[in-house]
């Protein structure tokens, strides 16, 4: 259970995840954080991460490094996302055990569940069926880490545990329009075609599929609550257990954005699942609740995408 004292090593502090949590652990107090640069510290170099962790001994890890990516870029680049993945997982979770390591916080995602699965998904849907076949190298990957992260808690009795995320947006996201998720791509393609002049914008797939989007910093303060908690579950769900259509949040991120004109719809792109959408009830029993709407929560990564 997290301490004001604790020294928290925050891994891949510089990305959209990453960054909410070293924010949210300033906000609330903790005066030592741990964080390196990729310059710093190579994760995919076991023997660095070795040292690394014998020489700071940190009392909690949060692991928000990984190589992550929308629909397109886990299609393009399928290895990479296994590869890397199952890396730099396998040297800092197992390399935590070997220091150590009392406390580790894994960052799984709801797109790990099987594509055919009762939605909103609980977590005992985990292994119950075969992966979305548009990220099934990175489900993969992230599913050995949380099983990784289950066996040494059952072993070793660690607080090892695993957070499963929807579909993450905010300040710090990455709207390369190749290999970012939805949301960011839309805000800036949106915001592109404002100021052409409100020229048609070309959104993927059908517009059909359901997602569930978390403003970062809710996640953040979502984990740092968890952290906090005696006996946390192996594995909680984290989101507001409701989700949209794409064609809803393409008007949604058009109204916030300003935009008037056409939307249109390239089908020849992938649709992924046909809903994601979480199962919140283990989370809110333990008495955590999402506190910024959708809307809110466009507005302010529009914000940020501007001031970038
Ligand atoms: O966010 P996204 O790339 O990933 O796509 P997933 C969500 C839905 O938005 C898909 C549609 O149905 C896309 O076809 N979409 C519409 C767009 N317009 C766009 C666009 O301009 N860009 C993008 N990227 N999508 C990811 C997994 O699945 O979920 C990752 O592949 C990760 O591994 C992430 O776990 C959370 O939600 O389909």
């Amino acid at each position: 259970m997290l301490s004001n004292g604790d020294r928290i090593f925050v891994a891949g502090h510089r990305g959209l995840v990453g960054s909410a949590i070293v924010r949210q652990l300033q906000a609330q107090g903790y005066p030592n954080i741990i964080t390196r640069t990729r310059q710093e510290l190579d994760l995919e170099n076991q023997a660095a991460v070795d040292q690394f962790l014998s020489t700071e001994r940190p009392d909690w890890v949060v692991m928000a490094a990984a190589k992550v990516g929308g629909i397109g870029a886990n299609s393009t680049y399928p290895a990479d996302f296994i590869g890397l993945n199952l890396i730099i997982e396998a040297n800092l979770i197992w390399g935590a055990h070997k220091a150590e390591v009392p406390n580790f916080c894994f960052l799984g995602s709801s797109c790990i569940y099987p594509r055919e699965t009762p939605q909103p998904i609980p977590e005992t849907a985990l292994l119950t069926g075969r992966p979305e076949p548009t990220n099934a190298p990175y489900a993969v990957a992230k599913i050995a880490g949380l099983i990784l992260c289950q066996a040494i808690r059952q072993q070793y009795n660690r607080n090892y545990f695993t957070c499963m995320p929807p579909n993450i947006y905010g300040p710090g996201d990455n709207y390369n329009l190749e290999t970012s998720h939805v949301l960011p791509a839309l805000i800036r393609k949106f915001h592109e075609a404002k100021l052409a002049g409100n020229t048609p914008v070309t959104c993927w797939g059908s517009g059909s599929p359901k997602r569930e989007f978390l403003y970062s910093d809710d996640l953040a303060n979502a984990i740092v609550y968890l952290m906090g908690k005696e006996d946390v579950p192996d594995m909680v769900n984290i989101g507001t257990g409701r989700s949209i259509t794409i064609k809803e949040l393409a008007e949604t991120v058009q109204r916030v954005v300003g935009h008037q004109g056409q939307i249109s719809w390239d089908t020849s792109k992938p649709d992924g699942f046909p809903e994601k959408t979480n199962d919140v009830s283990l989370l809110n029993s333990l008495g955590w609740k999402e506190q910024t709407s959708l809307e809110a929560g466009i507005s302010q990564a529009y914000a940020a995408y501007l001031a970038s």
